[in-house]
């Protein structure tokens, strides 16, 4: 099976030396922060395989797609409609990003002040260490933040790159544009595949993608049981891997790790003791194999209970609504629900600091911690309207800015214990 993951990463251009090094430091590192972890529940095993075979089936998989005519469309943000590439037969992934290893392969190229998720992303194609990049067709990029933006002209002398229009503001003419940008790449992926995108067809991926954000809102009201019954690295691990799994084998394994979970529930088994500090985490997203802010509040005394951010609420928490309308009807809704993601990238973003709130209230959390990627001004500037929201609210918050390497990690445990402390205190000395 290793001779044959091998053979197929060299056929695909990998570079083998480096690919070597990347997946032998995955292994300890994994051992270390999940699998060490106790009283997980058994459900988690499907997602400790997918991440113990991160290079293997998953891309076979892709490539007899690709080997039977079909086509892989790989994504960086939660705005690309991926409905649309599976209307038409085609398969998106969303790509991680979430190591330091490919950053200083990115360097060469691209500022060191530049974040962290998108000089990882870049270089994971400029190293060629990543198998679900050289097996993509077609790149979508966005215009969400000016890093990636201009990273994604670079990429485009490297891989075919499209890049939708995200729009900054929520008005009626901002609708409008987006709208055209969700039909253009419609147009773009129907020419991509061959394969035109019927009401039928788009109502069906619809229904798909749908199924998979209920189970993954099923998982995260089971966050809001106390004791929790699944610690916070191991939801954020389940969200990470939907991101590339195949949707309905995710939905389905979802679904039984939620079931396993319904009863630990019922029988008031938590995988920390009941009122364990509870944390909601907002900020930036994190892509596999960022597990850093998780594992060190977990093992400083706290759960995290709930992530606000694009590995969270923001990936799964609407839907689109299902109906066999027309064919722009359905695109109508498609982006709708997309424009109204709450991306620190919108100005003004109110909508993002009322679900806070909300989600704070929700999951019953004693704290928030705003994460911040290092060089991400978007949401670093809103945290300071994230810091008044909740000082008006009552709620505590520590502010974070971090990137991915580890050699902040004391640092930020004490950080995170000295708050945890102050949530010991009444609310009026804090
Ligand atoms: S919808 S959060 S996935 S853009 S962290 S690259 S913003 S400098 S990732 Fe994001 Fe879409 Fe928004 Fe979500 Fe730029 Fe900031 Fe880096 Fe970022």
């Amino acid at each position: 099976m290793a001779n044959d993951n091998r053979e197929m990463w060299k056929e695909m251009g990998i570079d083998l030396e480096k690919h070597d090094v990347l997946l032998g430091a995955l292994g300890p590192i994994f051992q270390e922060i999940y699998l060490s972890q106790k009283d997980r529940p058994a459900g988690m095993g499907f997602f400790d395989f997918v991440v113990g075979d991160i290079h293997g089936i998953r891309v076979k998989e892709l490539r007899e797609h690709a080997k039977a005519g079909g086509k892989v469309v790989a994504t960086y943000c939660v705005f690309v409609p991926e409905e649309l590439v599976w209307a038409a037969g085609g398969i998106p992934i969303g790509l991680c990003a979430g190591t330091d290893f490919s950053i200083p392969i990115a360097e060469k190229v691209l500022p060191r002040n530049t974040c962290a998720l998108i000089k990882s992303s870049f270089g994971f194609k400029l190293g060629r260490v990543c198998p679900y990049v050289q097996t993509s067709h077609l790149i979508v990029g966005e215009t969400t933040c000016d890093g990636k933006k201009k990273m994604f002209e670079i990429l485009a002398q490297h891989q075919p790159v499209h890049v939708m229009e995200v729009p900054n503001k929520k008005t009626e003419a901002s609708r409008k544009l987006w709208l055209d940008e969700v039909t253009t790449f419609k147009d773009v992926i129907e020419k991509l595949t061959g394969n035109k995108i019927t009401a039928e067809k788009l109502a069906e991926a619809t229904h798909l993608v749908n199924q998979r954000r209920m189970a993954l809102q099923r998982l995260y009201n089971l966050r809001k049981a106390n004791p929790v019954p699944i610690s916070g690295k191991d939801a954020l691990l389940v969200t990470q891997i939907s991101f590339y799994d195949d949707a309905k084998r995710d939905t389905q394994m979802i679904n039984v790790l939620c079931d396993e979970l319904d009863k630990r529930v019922a029988q008031g088994v938590g995988v920390f003791p009941k009122n364990t500090p509870r944390i909601l985490v907002s900020g930036s997203p994190m892509a596999i194999p960022n597990w850093k802010l998780h594992h060190l509040i977990e093992i400083s005394g706290a759960v995290v209970v709930c992530e606000e951010s694009c590995t969270g609420t923001r990936h799964f928490s609407k839907l689109v609504p299902e109906t066999d309308g027309s064919l722009e009807k359905q695109l109508k809704n498609l982006a709708e629900r997309y424009i109204d993601i709450n991306c620190a990238c919108f100005t003004p973003n109110e909508g993002r600091l009322d679900d806070i709130v909300r989600l704070a209230r929700e999951c019953k959390v004693d704290g928030v911690i705003h994460y911040n990627l290092q060089f991400c001004h978007t949401y670093a500037n809103e945290s300071y309207l994230v810091e008044q929201r909740l000082a008006e609210e009552g709620i505590p918050l520590l502010k974070i800015e971090t990137d991915y390497s580890m050699e902040d990690a004391g640092q930020l445990k004490t950080r995170i214990e000295a708050f945890l402390e102050t949530l010991k205190q009444p609310a009026c000395v804090r």
